[in-house]
């Protein structure tokens, strides 16, 4: 018998794309995703998640396997040299803390349990607004619906010309994963509860900062944090003696990251005139790269993987071009928003106040993207 699902084609196998690809599938797509590394895995360290990515996982039933290796810290610690601005327990707010590579994994295992294929060292050149994909081995093939969800640099967005802004901020991150070493910072520390995640910022005489963000019992999550202008601040393998003259009781955890392989991350802002051109569709970082401040970078890719799941599904094969459309319409208002609030907050500095979640900077981490009455409005 021949398949008459329709076909979809994702470029990028990264949180965005294996999404899309669980989401398509188990709604009753026939769904390929080509990812042009060598091997299935991803690079980085932790990752926080909110209710809006956490709905997704649920929705995919991927929340159990989520769940098993991953926590919700007792409060969200803010500090100023030291002195706790705010300890936020966020009570009644879904969110966790884990690693990548759990988060890779769980989203791995559920869009191959829907049927997905996998490709590794499938590289996509680009796309065509009439759904054909083409590939670096020469290959092409044809699909009912393209998406581009292969991040910052993205083949499929450029191969389309879809015109596009990027703003660079003069600060950047170097993410690790290591041990919790927890009775050695109670140790230095007795009276810091070490389960919090701890935002510990410097700004005078020097900006310096440290995200201490707990991934489960055995993982701990560091960002370092410091203006690319400071040479010796963002310096990879990281000045051991600089940071630990400035966050002394991190020292057991901070040795570990000096010996730690890691890359200095600039932030950055990329905004598109359009998402979608035609058969072909750009998710995540692809289509809205954002500052990391909010955290909600891939946040806001699972979510929008799923609402374009939802739109294409209930599209016809004619309609679904203006179908793509307004999906755009409809969904990214909130993106835009979380963007410009995470590029506020990257210039700004202003989350070393603490206090950070309530209204516009809380907007998505509430957000039900899998609420059918999500937009509609009340009297
Ligand atoms: P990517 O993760 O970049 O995946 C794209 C995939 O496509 C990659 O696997 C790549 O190899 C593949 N690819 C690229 N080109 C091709 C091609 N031509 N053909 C085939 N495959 C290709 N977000 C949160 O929600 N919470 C956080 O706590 C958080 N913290 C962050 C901290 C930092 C310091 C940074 C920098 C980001 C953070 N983010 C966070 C954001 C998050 O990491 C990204 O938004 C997210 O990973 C984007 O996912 P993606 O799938 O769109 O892109
Ligand atoms: C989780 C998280 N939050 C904020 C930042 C940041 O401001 O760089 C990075 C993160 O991984």
């Amino acid at each position: 018998m021949t398949d008459r699902r329709r076909r979809a084609e994702i470029s990028g196998g990264g949180f965005a794309g294996l999404t899309a690809a669980a989401a398509l599938a188990q709604m009753g797509w026939s769904v390929r995703v080509h990812e042009k590394a060598p091997e299935l895995r991803t690079e980085g360290a932790g990752i926080v998640l909110w209710n809006n990515s956490l709905q997704v996982i649920q929705k995919l039933g991927a929340l159990p396997d989520l769940m098993s290796k991953s926590m919700t810290p007792p409060a969200y610690e803010t500090r100023m040299n030291n002195v706790i601005q705010s300890q936020e327990t966020l009570d009644g707010h879904r969110w966790r803390t884990l690693t990548r590579p759990h988060l890779y994994e769980t989203l791995l295992i559920a869009a191959r349990e829907a049927g997905v294929e996998v490709l590794a060292g499938s590289e996509v050149t680009g796309a065509t607004a009439e759904g054909v994909i083409t590939f670096a081995d020469g290959s092409s093939a044809e699909a009912d619906l393209i998406i581009g969800a292969d991040g910052v640099g993205s083949a499929v967005r450029d191969s389309l010309g879809i015109p596009l802004t990027r703003e660079r901020s003069r600060d950047g991150i170097t993410r690790f994963l290591v041990p919790r070493r927890k009775a050695e910072l109670q140790a230095l520390e007795p009276d810091t509860e070490w389960d919090n995640v701890i935002d510990f910022w410097n700004l005078d005489p020097r900006v310096l900062r440290v995200l201490y963000t707990p991934a489960n019992d055995e993982e701990l999550y560091i960002a370092l944090m410091s203006p690319a202008a400071d040479a010796d601040g963002s310096r990879v393998p990281i000045d051991l003696p600089l940071w630990t003259s400035v966050f002394p009781q991190l020292a057991p955890v901070l040795e570990v990251a000096a010996e730690t392989p890691g890359k200095y991350y600039g932030y950055q802002t990329t905004r598109l005139d359009y998402w979608s051109d035609g058969k072909v569709v750009v998710i995540g970082d692809a289509a809205h790269a954002m500052c990391p401040a909010l955290a909600q970078g891939a946040g806001s890719a699972m979510q929008n993987a799923w609402t374009l799941a939802v739109a294409a599904t209930a599209a016809s094969d004619a309609d679904l071009p203006e179908a793509l459309k307004e999906w755009e319409r409809i969904e990214r208002p909130l993106t835009d928003r979380t963007q410009d609030r995470s590029q506020w907050y990257a210039d700004t500095r202003e989350m070393a106040k603490g206090g950070q979640f309530t209204g516009e900077s809380f907007e998505a981490a509430q957000y039900n993207p899998t609420d059918p009455h999500r937009h509609e409005v009340h009297a």
